[in-house]
């Protein structure tokens, strides 16, 4: 049997963890083989709403599941961990600037940061998706003394999978055609879904689907709108998708990709490609190599249009990153 894998999730009893830890406890996201040791971290009043969550898991009886630990102590959850996926955060209350938000979540991933470099293992990969993602995720891993900066990651997968989706409906084949799509930037509603680049049934989507007025407006609005969409129709924010990206955003982190092909998270930037500024959690298309370690996919060219959408959600990632200077 495999060693197990330490997965500690926060936000535990939230929405997309109700949906997200079932699924990696039934081996969804590292493997049908792969035994895990499942850690949970919440906030002291959701500490029983927490325990019903692992009463179900108990229930589940997962073969693959060696351990619990359900707590509200981030010493406890971060103990020994292989992967820390942050899904708890503050969600913003009426009035709130995002400067405000920003400072009261950035507070709670300075103390997770700290945590997790004196806790987890050394190599543990941290992946965040409580808003704002990439920032918390900035100020996680600025904070976390000693660990590489490159083991940090903010979820767009679930703005890529809105992107195939739509560009899928649009062209009339399943969504299993689009490939090659990146989100670049910030996981907000400056994000620039790169259409250029995709592919439909391996040929550039600008080959397949020809109305550029709808590619370059409609496409990337309802990409970018899609969260507050959700939440008018649902009363209540994206969860199973959310959760679902989230699963598959580590389970690309740790396959190697398909020839070809590339998927988008966030990462840290070294300053180095694309334009993009140093030192930002910034999404980009990115591969998992054979050997399990991961790079950004090289040597695209950014014409006129995607130069001015990357570089806008650039300037807001360097302004959020301004807000949270004292943080950091
Ligand atoms: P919920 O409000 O249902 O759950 C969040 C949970 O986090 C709560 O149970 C809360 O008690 C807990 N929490 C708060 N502070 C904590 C702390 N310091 N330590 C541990 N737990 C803490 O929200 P949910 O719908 O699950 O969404 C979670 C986060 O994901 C939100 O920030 C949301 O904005 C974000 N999202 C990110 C997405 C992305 O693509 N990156 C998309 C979906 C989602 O909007």
């Amino acid at each position: 049997m495999k060693t197990p894998v330490t997965v500690t999730v926060t936000g535990a009893a939230g929405n997309i963890s109700y949906s997200l830890l079932f699924r990696i406890a039934a081996g969804e996201m590292l493997g049908a083989d792969q035994p895990v040791i499942l850690k949970l971290l919440e906030i002291t009043p959701c500490l029983d709403k927490l325990k019903g969550v692992v009463m179900e898991l108990q229930d589940c009886a997962f073969p693959l599941v060696q351990e619990i630990v359900a707590t509200d102590d981030p010493a406890v959850a971060f103990k020994d961990a292989n992967w820390c996926m942050l899904v708890g955060s503050v969600p913003r209350k009426q009035g709130m600037e995002r400067k405000d938000l920003l400072g009261i979540n950035g507070k709670v991933f300075v103390g997770q940061g700290k945590a997790i470099a004196e806790n987890a293992a050394p190599d543990c990969r941290v992946f965040v998706v409580g808003n704002p993602c990439n920032t918390n995720c900035l100020i996680a891993a600025l904070n976390a003394t000693g660990m590489d900066k490159k083991n940090f990651f903010a979820m767009t997968m679930l703005d890529e999978y809105r992107a195939k989706s739509q560009l899928a409906e649009k062209a009339g084949v399943p969504v299993s055609a689009v490939t090659n799509m990146t989100i670049w930037g910030n996981h907000s509603s400056t994000q620039y879904p790169d259409f250029i680049h995709a592919k439909i049934n391996g040929k550039p989507v600008t080959e397949v689907i020809t109305d550029t007025e709808w590619l370059q407006g409609e496409f990337i609005k309802t990409v970018q709108q899609r969260g507050a969409a959700i939440i008018a129709a649902r009363g209540a924010s994206s969860a199973a998708s959310a959760a679902n990206a989230a699963l598959m955003t580590v389970k690309n982190l740790v396959t190697p990709t398909a020839e070809g092909d590339w998927y988008s998270v966030c990462s840290y930037t070294d300053g180095t490609k694309y334009g993009l500024p140093e030192g930002i959690i910034c999404s980009q298309p990115t591969r998992t190599n054979a050997d399990g370690t991961y790079s950004i996919v090289e040597g695209l060219e950014i014409d006129a249009f995607s130069r001015e959408k990357i570089d806008a959600s650039c300037a807001e990632l360097l302004a959020e990153k301004a807000d949270v200077a004292h943080l950091a």
